[in-house]
């Protein structure tokens, strides 16, 4: 409420914010959360809570009036549609050389996101986060985070035998026969619900192609698994709608936040402010590090350091698909849940998700997410023409991305006598170059903040999300970001309460 004082406020209910919020109570800490998305609890007129991926609608974009779906064409036909203006579940943010795919909502990015629940190999760590202590990762958070999260690999004899992983035993069989790699790869879907999806005897969700706009069942999201424990502590209250728009320090300690209160359209309802003794930014990569650049550049944090908006990195996530034979069928019945990745991370820096095309026609199609060793990083800057913050992010900084998935990709082409599809994106276009979905950076750990997340200038002001982790991961990102975040709570729990 308006002009409360609280001891600890968290800004976001991702995957960072999630963990600060449990363990925080769980030290007998009250905590404010703060999310700017829809609480994703009410069905819609349709009785589901989420939208079909293949039928997007008001529920579907982040105030938009027009979807803007990653696969924007298919066998030449534009996909996009108009919808209604709404606080739906997915952000596609645009800045001048990228759009940002994000979720919005509480739960942050486990709303939408394909679950893939991924411990990058240890002789990576060190690239991915250098100034962490890798043994104690490995044989505790990681582990830690992968139990909080209820992630699990797919029944083997399953996978080989049924209808909705035909992709991904195609997907493996090429992989193979060009002499890669084919890795599983774990998800927090529940994989027994999926069995019973596949028998018929509950309702479909990753078998109705269900996962960009949400997943009606079945996907255990941070509503099911960290924030459901947080809210068991008595101690947690989450507030959806509520956007914090500026932190400054308040004259007798702590912070006073300032807070709009967004309706579904978008539009500020009321301004709300409060204090707060201690502050989370887990606002997501590009949440935290859009509000610390804005709060350095204004004057409302002015002793954060230079480093703040630095370091950021899009994962280097490329797309792509292949055709395939007519004699080589990936299945009218695609899980939306992947289940495999092709590892050619030491060869050629790529790891590349089989992934779905859940059209629910057979496409002959095989499609690919690959995450690369892309070297760029971009920066956010204040910009004080418009009072929005840039980020000088360039297209054409993919070309090492598509260089590193056409490490994997050309081989297998040229294996099997196959070509790249070039109706997904635009006509013409092979590489799915324009986006990314995981946003990396932006305050990075050890620079922006210390080695556990206390931002330089300020106590009792930290950053616990992706934000921290400095623009790649080598495999998806949660499972890190939830690690890093149960390791600094940890410390912050022990020292600074
Ligand atoms: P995040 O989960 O983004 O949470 C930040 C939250 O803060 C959001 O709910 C925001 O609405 C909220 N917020 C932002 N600004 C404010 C503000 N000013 N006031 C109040 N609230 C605010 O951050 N990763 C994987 O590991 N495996 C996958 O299979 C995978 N698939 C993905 C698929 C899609 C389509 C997308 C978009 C992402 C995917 N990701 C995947 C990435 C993953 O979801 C992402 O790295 C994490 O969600 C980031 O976690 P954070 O805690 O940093």
């Amino acid at each position: 409420a308006d002009g409360a004082s609280v001891p600890a406020l968290v800004i976001g209910s991702g995957y960072g914010g999630s963990v600060a919020a449990l363990r925080l109570a769980e030290a007998g800490v009250d905590v404010t959360m703060v999310e700017m998305g829809m609480a994703w609890d009410t069905p819609g007129s349709d009785g589901k809570i989420f939208a079909n991926t293949t039928k997007p609608d008001y529920r579907s974009f982040w105030l938009r009036t027009r979807t803007k779906q990653p696969i924007s064409n298919f066998l030449g036909y534009p996909l996009d549609k108009d919808v209604p203006c709404h606080t739906g579940i997915l952000d596609a943010e645009e800045f001048g050389g990228i759009i940002v795919y994000q979720g919005r909502g509480v739960g942050g990015g486990s709303l939408v996101n394909g679950g893939m629940a991924v411990t990058p190999k240890r002789e990576n760590f060190g690239a991915i986060l250098p100034t962490v202590d890798a043994a104690e990762m490995y044989a505790t958070y990681y582990p830690r985070a992968n139990a909080g999260l209820g992630t699990a690999t797919i029944d083997p004899d399953w996978f080989e035998t049924t209808d909705a992983y035909q992709y991904a035993r195609v997907g493996r069989k090429h992989a193979q026969r060009s002499g890669f790699p084919f890795v599983f790869v774990p998800d927090v879907y529940d994989w027994d619900y999926m069995e019973k999806e596949a028998a018929g005897s509950v309702p479909k969700s990753a078998l109705a192609g269900e996962i960009l706009y949400g997943n009606n069942y079945g996907k255990k999201s941070l509503q099911k698994t960290y924030l459901a424990r947080a809210a068991a502590t008595g101690r947690v209250t989450v507030t959806p709608l509520h956007k914090v728009t500026s932190v400054t320090p308040a004259s007798g300690g702590g912070y006073t936040v300032r807070i709009d209160q967004l309706d579904t359209e978008g539009k500020v309802a009321a301004t709300k402010e409060i204090r707060a003794a201690r502050v989370f930014f887990a606002a997501g990569s590009v949440g935290t590090s859009k509000l610390l650049t804005r709060l350095k550049a204004n004057g409302a944090l002015p002793a954060l350091n230079a480093e703040i908006g630095k370091g950021w990195g899009d994962n280097g996530n490329v797309m792509c698909g292949r055709a395939n034979h007519m004699w080589d069928p990936t299945g009218a019945l695609q899980s939306s849940i992947p289940t495999g990745g092709i590892d050619n991370w030491a060869g050629g820096g790529a790891f590349a998700e089989v992934a779905p095309l859940p059209t629910g026609i057979e496409t002959y199609a095989s499609f690919y997410l690959s995450i690369t060793k892309n070297p760029n990083r971009a920066q956010f800057t204040y910009n004080p023409t418009t009072g929005g913050v840039d980020l000088n992010w360039q297209t054409a900084w993919k070309q090492p991305s598509i260089t590193m998935a056409k490490s994997i990709f050309d081989r297998i082409n040229s294996t099997e006598g196959t070509i790249y599809r070039t109706d997904l994106f635009g006509a013409y276009k092979i590489w799915g170059d324009h986006l990314t979905y995981h946003p990396l950076g932006g305050a990075v750990l050890g620079k922006a903040t210390d080695n556990y997340g206390r931002l330089h200038g300020y106590s009792g002001l930290y950053v616990i999300d992706g934000a921290l982790i400095p623009g790649n991961t080598s495999v998806n990102p949660f499972v890190t970001i939830t690690a890093l975040a149960e390791r600094n709570i940890e410390k912050i729990v022990a020292t600074d309460l």
